[in-house]
């Protein structure tokens, strides 16, 4: 079955916006980790797929998180040829601090890299830049995540790409609509 999966940081709310998305009660939680293994939530001919977080979690080690990013890559690989697009959420709150702490360390931060990965494999992506209702200067803010993902600010040219929601709220901005769009252009080919 054709599948869309969200992926992200622990604690961006991915288990929130899928529970807006499909009215599913999907487990969500206050502390990062709630989401352990890919949860498959079946969504019109469609599945949406529920991944772990990764990242900082309590309770476990740098060495657990490294692995379960990889399980993520791979889950990725694995199912590239089911996968119609891939939603990753970012806590637009925070996106440009982890980032840029990342490559002041010379490392390629995880986020960075899962985007480059999709694109790799082309896979669409689309960039759901959450938590949007604790942001003040919003444009500036998602014109820093716009250019630290490759795409030139300013963001609303990547309306396709980079979408503002607050899962909180209920509110999903255009994502609804690029979801529907992309499962209608796949329409009849699966
Ligand atoms: N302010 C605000 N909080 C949010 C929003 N979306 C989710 N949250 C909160 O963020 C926390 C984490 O939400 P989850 O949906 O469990 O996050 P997750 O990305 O699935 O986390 P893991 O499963 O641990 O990877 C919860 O306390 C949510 O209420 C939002 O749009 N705004
Ligand atoms: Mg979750």
């Amino acid at each position: 079955m054709k599948e869309i999966i969200f992926v992200g940081r622990s604690n961006v709310g991915k288990s929130t916006l899928i529970r807006v998305l499909t009215g599913k009660k999907v487990p969500v939680g206050k502390l990062p980790g709630v989401t352990r293994k890919p949860l498959r939530i079946p969504y019109q001919n469609i599945q949406i797929t529920d991944m772990p977080g990764f990242g900082y979690m309590s309770k476990v080690t740098r060495k657990g998180q490294e692995a379960i990013k990889d399980n993520i890559v791979h889950y990725i690989e694995d199912n590239a040829s089911n996968i119609l697009l891939g939603v990753m959420v970012v806590n637009t709150t925070s996106f440009a601090e982890i980032v840029d702490r990342w490559t002041q360390r010379n490392e390629i931060p995880v986020e960075v890299e899962l985007f480059e990965f999709f694109n790799e494999l082309d896979i669409d992506v689309i960039v759901a830049a959450n938590k949007m209702d604790k942001v003040k200067d919003q444009d500036i803010v998602l014109d820093g995540i716009a250019q630290r993902l490759g795409m030139s600010p300013p963001w609303r040219q990547w309306l396709d790409k980079i979408v503002p929601v607050s899962a909180k709220k209920g509110n999903l901005g255009e994502l609804k609509e690029l979801i529907q769009k992309k499962m209608e252009e796949t329409h009849g080919s699966f």
